[in-house]
């Protein structure tokens, strides 16, 4: 299985994204159901893997923590933009999970993670570059500011690429104290 561990947004939140997810040709927006914000891609993996995985997650202490999604940006170059996203306030908390979590895996037996932690909260990806529409877009919604949200736990997510796309499932969720 692809595994991937993630923050699931509540579906307040997810309304309030989606509200954004108009007006960009060529955007191929994130389905509301599968908006998340990913603390650490894993991939495929087996059973037994997949296990360990599951146990040194489970044995992470952490705390509860606020989060607030905020601002906008885009992955890639102009010449070829990859990711729309909603940014996160600067959180601690937050990079403090994200790290525990680096950890646990790499104790499970897992490569490190090269690539530095970006917190975002995918919107759309592209089909085609909407040139100048995007750079416009991103400006024009500049002041975007969701509500806080209260974060509780961390999720183990599976995803299968299906022909519609990918199709995300939440295998386990671990409480945050
Ligand atoms: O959270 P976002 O949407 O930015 O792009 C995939 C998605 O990121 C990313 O993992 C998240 C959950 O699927 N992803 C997919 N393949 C990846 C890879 N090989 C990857 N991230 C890093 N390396």
């Amino acid at each position: 299985m692809r595994l991937f561990v993630a923050l699931a947004l509540p579906a307040d939140l997810r309304s309030r994204l989606c509200a954004l997810s108009a007006g960009l040709p060529g955007a191929r927006w994130v389905d509301p159901s599968n908006l998340h914000l990913t603390l650490r891609f894993i991939g495929e993996v087996g059973r037994h893997e997949a296990e360990d995985i599951d146990a040194a997650l489970s044995g992470l202490k952490g705390k509860r923590f606020s989060l607030t999604l905020a601002g906008l940006g885009e992955f890639g170059d102009d010449r070829r933009p990859r990711q729309l996203w909603v940014g996160v306030e600067p959180n601690e908390a937050l990079e403090r999970l994200q790290a525990k979590i680096e950890n646990a895996l790499q104790r499970a037996g897992l490569a490190p993670e090269k690539r530095k932690f970006k917190p975002h909260v995918t919107l759309a990806r592209f089909k085609t570059n909407p040139g100048e529409r995007l750079h416009d877009y991103i400006v024009e919604r500049s002041l975007f500011r969701a509500a806080p949200f209260e974060v509780t736990e961390f999720t183990l997510f599976s995803s299968y690429l299906a022909r519609e796309g990918a199709i995300y499932a939440p295998e386990a969720a671990y409480p945050l104290l």
